[in-house]
C-alpha cells in the first residue's frame, strides 16, 4: 500500500490503511510524517481521547470492552489502543484482551490496536499519540487508551489522554499504595471496579477520602456485568466537556504536544549520537563527561 493510498484510506475509514499508518509511525518510516501531516485537523481536534489505567487485573480490559459496546450503542465509532509494558517479546500482546474484544473484531466501526512500550521509535508517548490522531482522523470518537498504571511510561500515556480514569478493585493487595504514587493526583476519575466483591465499599471510601470526593470523582462498576458503564462514560464525557469549555483540554493538549516534540527530537538525534560515540576519544575519561562534550558540540554557543 503506497503512502497516497494510506492517506486517502484513513479518511475513507479503511481499516488496512489505518493499521498501515500506525505501523509506519512505529517503524519510524519517513512516510509517516506525510501521513501525519495529512490528518484532518477538525476530526483530530474534536475527538475525545480517554485513558483507562490501573493495576493488572483491576478489570481495565473488561471495562474497555463494555465501553466499546456502550459507545457502539450510541452510534459512535471507537478507537482502542492497548498498551502492555511488560511484554516486549510478544510485541505487547494483550492476548486475553484480544480474545475478549473479539466480539468487536468484525465491527468496521471499532479500530483496535495494541502497542508495545519498548523498542519503539519516538517512545510510546509519541507513537500512541500519533496512533490516537490517526484513529481520530478516521472518525473514531472516542479513542480509548488502555494501559497498566505503573511506571513512567504510563504516566506519559496519561499526558496524551484528555481524560483519565484510574481503575482499581478490591482484593488486589497493596493497590492503594501504588495508586498513591502520583496517579491519584493526575487521574480525573477513580473507578472502583468489581463492586460485586467484598471490600469494594471500603476501597471506595478510602479513595473518596484520598481525593476529597470532588464532584463525584469516585465511581463503582461491575464491568463483567456491564453495571455502571453508562454512568462511567457519562462521567468521562462530562469531564471532557468541562475541560473543553474551561480551556483545560487545550492546555493539556499543548503540554502533550511539547512532550511529544521532545520525544521525537531525541529519537531523531539518536543515530547521530551513536555515530559520534564511535570515536576513539570517548573511550577515555568518564562517559558522562564525554556525553556532555558531545551534547555541547551540538548546541548553539549561547546554550553551551
Ligand atoms: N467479579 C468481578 N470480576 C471482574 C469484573 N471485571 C473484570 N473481572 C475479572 O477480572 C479479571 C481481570 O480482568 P481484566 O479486564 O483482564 O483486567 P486488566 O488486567 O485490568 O485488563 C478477569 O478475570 C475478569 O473477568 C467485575 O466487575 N467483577
Ligand atoms: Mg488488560
Amino acid at each position: 500500500m503506497d503512502i497516497e493510498a494510506v492517506i486517502s484510506g484513513i479518511g475513507e475509514r479503511n481499516s488496512r490503511a489505518i493499521a498501515r499508518a500506525i505501523s509506519l509511525v512505529e517503524e519510524g518510516n519517513p512516510g509517516a510524517e506525510r501521513v501525519l501531516s495529512s490528518l484532518d485537523p477538525p476530526s483530530v481536534e474534536k475527538a475525545m481521547v480517554a485513558g483507562i489505567t490501573g493495576a493488572p487485573g483491576a478489570g481495565k480490559s473488561t471495562l474497555t470492552d463494555k465501553l466499546i459496546s456502550h459507545c457502539r450503542g450510541l452510534g459512535k465509532r471507537v478507537g482502542v489502543i492497548g498498551v502492555d509494558p511488560s511484554s516486549p517479546l510478544t510485541g505487547g500482546a494483550i492476548h486475553g484482551d484480544r480474545v475478549r474484544m473479539m466480539q468487536h473484531a468484525l465491527d468496521e466501526e471499532v479500530v483496535i490496536r495494541s502497542m508495545a512500550t519498548r523498542g519503539r521509535l519516538g517512545g510510546l508517548c509519541a507513537s500512541a499519540g500519533a496512533a490516537a490522531r490517526i484513529m481520530a482522523a478516521s472518525g473514531c470518537d472516542p479513542v480509548i487508551i488502555e494501559t497498566v498504571g505503573v511506571g513512567q511510561s504510563e504516566m506519559d500515556i496519561i499526558r496524551i489522554a484528555d481524560v483519565t480514569a484510574l481503575v482499581s478493585a478490591p482484593g488486589l493487595g497493596d493497590d492503594i499504595q501504588a495508586l498513591k504514587a502520583g496517579l491519584l493526583e493526575v487521574a480525573d476519575l477513580m473507578v472502583v471496579n468489581k463492586a460485586d466483591k467484598p471490600g469494594a465499599d471500603m476501597l471506595s471510601m478510602e479513595l473518596k477520602e484520598a481525593v476529597g470526593d470532588r464532584e463525584g470523582r469516585v465511581l463503582e462498576t461491575v464491568a463483567s456485568k456491564g453495571e455502571g458503564i453508562a454512568e462511567l462514560f457519562r462521567a468521562i464525557t462530562d469531564v471532557f466537556g468541562k475541560n473543553v469549555n474551561s480551556g483545560e483540554r487545550d492546555r493539556r493538549r499543548c503540554e502533550a504536544r511539547r512532550a511529544e516534540v521532545v520525544d521525537w527530537s531525541l529519537e531523531m538525534l539518536r543515530p547521530h549520537l551513536q555515530r559520534m560515540a564511535q570515536g576513539e576519544e570517548v573511550l577515555s575519561g568518564d562517559p558522562r563527561n564525554r556525553a556532555r562534550a558531545i551534547v555541547q558540540s551540538l548546541l548553539p554557543p549561547e546554550d553551551r
